[in-house]
C-alpha cells in the first residue's frame, strides 16, 4: 500500500516537472521568437468611430457591434499597435495564441469598448480566422513583447489607456458631436485632441468621415506626436493624409437583430 502511494506520488510530480518544464520551454520559445524582430520605436494607439463603419454594414450577427439595438455613439478601441519610425510594422511576432479565459475579467469592458465591427471571422497570423481579439493579439500584441509580455497586460493596458485619453470625451467637450448634417474642421478636431493629449493624433477618413483616431506614444506610454501629424495639422488637404479639410462624425441607425435569432445564431444573417 505504501509504495502504491509512494510510486503514485513520484508520478505527480514527474508530470508537475514536465509540465512546468514544456510551459518554461513555450515561453521561451516565444519571448526569442518576439526577440527576433526589430524592436518597435513606438505605440499607436487605434480607435474607430462606428458611425463610419456602422453606416455601411448590411449583414447583423450576434458579435456585430453596429448591430446593438442602442447605437454606439462612442470611439472603440482598434488596437494598440507597435509600430515604426519608418511607417511600417512588425507583425505576428510569436506563436502564443489568443486565450479568452486569461480575459475573462475584462469581457464586459471589452465587449463595449472593444467590439467588433463586423460579422464574421478576423484573419489570424497562422493563416486561420477568429475573433477580432484574437487577431489584434496575434498582430500587434505579440510584437509588444520588448514592453508587454501577456495577453492580460497587453488587453488592460489598452484600455487603461482608452480611458486615460478619453477620445469621445475630449471632442464632445470641445463642441464635435455625432451628427449627419455637420462638418468639422479637420485642423479644429487635431487641436482639440492635441490640447487634451498633449500630442497630435492622426486621422484616418473614409469618404470625407473620420473612420479612425489614432494616439501615439513612447514606448513608456507617454504622448508623442504621431508620424504624418504636420499633414493633418496644417488643415490642408494633401496627398498623404485621406482627410480632407473638412471632415464628418457620422451617427448611424442600427440594423437591430431579431431577438430570437440573436441568441441562436453565430453565423450572421443577412439584410438587403
Ligand atoms: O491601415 C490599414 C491596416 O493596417 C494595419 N496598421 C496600420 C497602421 C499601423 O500603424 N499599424 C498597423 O498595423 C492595421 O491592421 P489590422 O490591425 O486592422 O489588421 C490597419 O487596419
Amino acid at each position: 500500500m505504501a509504495s502504491l502511494s509512494i510510486f503514485t506520488s513520484s508520478l505527480s510530480l514527474l508530470l508537475l516537472l514536465s509540465l512546468s518544464f514544456l510551459f518554461s520551454k513555450e515561453a521561451a520559445a516565444n519571448s526569442l521568437e518576439a526577440q527576433k524582430q526589430r524592436e518597435f520605436d513606438y505605440f499607436a494607439f487605434a480607435l474607430q468611430w462606428p458611425g463610419t463603419f456602422c453606416r455601411k454594414t448590411h449583414h447583423c450577427c450576434s458579435q456585430n457591434g453596429c448591430c446593438r439595438p442602442e447605437p454606439l455613439t462612442w470611439f472603440t478601441i482598434h488596437g494598440l499597435w507597435p509600430d515604426y519610425d519608418d511607417g511600417t510594422w512588425p507583425a505576428c511576432c510569436s506563436h502564443t495564441e489568443f486565450d479568452i479565459k486569461k480575459v475573462s475579467s475584462l469581457l464586459p469592458t471589452l465587449e463595449k469598448y472593444w467590439p467588433t465591427l463586423s460579422c464574421g471571422s478576423t484573419s489570424q497570423c497562422d493563416g486561420s480566422r477568429g475573433s477580432f481579439w484574437a487577431h489584434e493579439w496575434g498582430k500587434h500584441g505579440t510584437c509588444s513583447y520588448a514592453v508587454i509580455q501577456d495577453e492580460y497586460s497587453y488587453f488592460s493596458k489598452a484600455l487603461e489607456l482608452y480611458f486615460k485619453y478619453n477620445v469621445t470625451e475630449i471632442l464632445n467637450d470641445a463642441g464635435f458631436f455625432a451628427s449627419n448634417a455637420e462638418k468639422y474642421r479637420l485642423g479644429d478636431i487635431v487641436a482639440a485632441v492635441k490640447h487634451a493629449v498633449g500630442a497630435t493624433p492622426e486621422l484616418v477618413c473614409k469618404h470625407g468621415s473620420v473612420q479612425e483616431l489614432r494616439i501615439c506614444l513612447t514606448k513608456d506610454f507617454k504622448p508623442r506626436d504621431c508620424l504624418i501629424h504636420s499633414v493633418a495639422e496644417d488643415n490642408a488637404s494633401n496627398s498623404r493624409s485621406s482627410c480632407p479639410r473638412s471632415v464628418s462624425l457620422p451617427s448611424y441607425e442600427p440594423l437591430v437583430l431579431p431577438q430570437d435569432v440573436s441568441a441562436a445564431d453565430s453565423a450572421g444573417i443577412w439584410f438587403s
